[in-house]
C-alpha cells in the first residue's frame, strides 16, 4: 500500500494506524502548494486536490481519512482496530468517525484555503485562529468529558479513532488552542505521543508546514 501524504496533516492518521497495525506500507510525500509529488502532478492521483490518499497494491485508491481509517483497520481484524463490522460497537465507532471528521476536522479546516496557492488548511491569520478555537473547544470539552476514567475513545485498546483524534489534537497545540484546560485530553495526548508508534510516525513526517509563509 502507499499513503500519500503531507507532514502533519490528517493523512498523519491514516500513517498511525499504518505503523500499529504492522501491515506494509510506503509513503509519498506530497508537496500541497504546488499539488505535486515525486511522480507528477498529484491532482492526477486525487482531483480533490488533498491528502490522505491510500493506494492499494491493484493501484485503486481510497480517498477520505475516515474511510481510509476503516480499510486499514478491516485488514487487520485480528487486531480489532475497530470493531467487527455489523456489531453496535460499530456503529458506535463510526459516530465517532463521523463527528470527528464533520464536528472537529471540518471546523479546523480553515475558510481562507488558499486552494493552489498555499498548502495551509489551518487558518493563518489571528482572526481566523480564533475563529477555529472557538469552533474546535466546544467539540474539545465534549471528548474531555468522555475520556473521563477511560485511556482512548473506545475505552480499552487502540482504535482508529484514537489515530484519527490525536491527528487532530496536534492541530490544536499548533493553533495554540491549550489543551490544559481539559485535564482529560490533555492526560491523553501527552499518554498517546510516548506511544512508539506514533513517535516513530512524528520523527518520520518531520514538521508540519508553516503557519506563516515567512515563517
Ligand atoms: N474530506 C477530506 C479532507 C482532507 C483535507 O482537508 N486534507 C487537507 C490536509 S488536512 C489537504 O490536503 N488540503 C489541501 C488543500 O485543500 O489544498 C478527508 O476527510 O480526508
Amino acid at each position: 500500500m502507499i499513503l500519500f501524504y503531507a507532514p502533519g496533516a490528517s493523512s498523519l492518521a491514516p500513517h498511525i494506524l499504518l505503523q500499529v497495525s504492522g501491515l506494509g506500507f510506503t509513503l509519498e510525500k506530497v508537496d500541497l502548494t504546488n499539488k505535486r509529488w515525486a511522480g507528477g502532478d498529484f491532482n492526477l492521483i486525487n482531483p480533490k486536490s488533498y491528502v490522505p490518499v491510500l493506494q492499494l497494491e491493484n493501484g485503486q485508491r481510497l480517498t477520505e481519512c475516515s474511510v481510509i481509517l476503516q480499510y486499514i483497520a478491516d485488514t487487520v481484524p485480528e487486531q480489532a482496530l475497530l470493531p467487527a463490522v455489523g456489531s453496535f460497537a460499530r456503529y458506535e465507532a463510526l459516530q465517532w468517525l463521523s463527528f470527528l471528521a464533520m464536528e472537529v476536522q471540518k471546523n479546523f479546516i480553515t475558510p481562507e484555503r488558499h486552494g493552489g496557492v498555499s498548502a495551509n488548511f489551518l487558518a493563518r491569520t489571528e482572526a481566523g485562529q480564533q475563529q477555529t478555537r472557538e469552533r474546535v473547544s466546544p467539540r474539545l470539552a465534549f471528548i474531555d468529558q468522555h475520556l473521563a476514567g477511560r485511556e482512548h475513545v473506545l475505552g480499552d485498546g487502540f482504535s482508529a479513532l484514537d489515530a484519527y483524534l490525536f491527528t487532530l489534537l496536534t492541530w490544536a497545540r499548533r493553533l495554540a488552542i491549550d489543551l490544559g484546560q481539559w485535564r482529560q485530553l490533555d492526560r491523553y495526548f501527552a499518554s498517546l505521543k510516548a506511544h512508539p508508534a506514533i513517535h516513530q510516525v512524528l520523527e518520520t513526517e518531520g514538521p508540519p508546514h508553516a503557519l506563516h509563509p515567512a515563517d
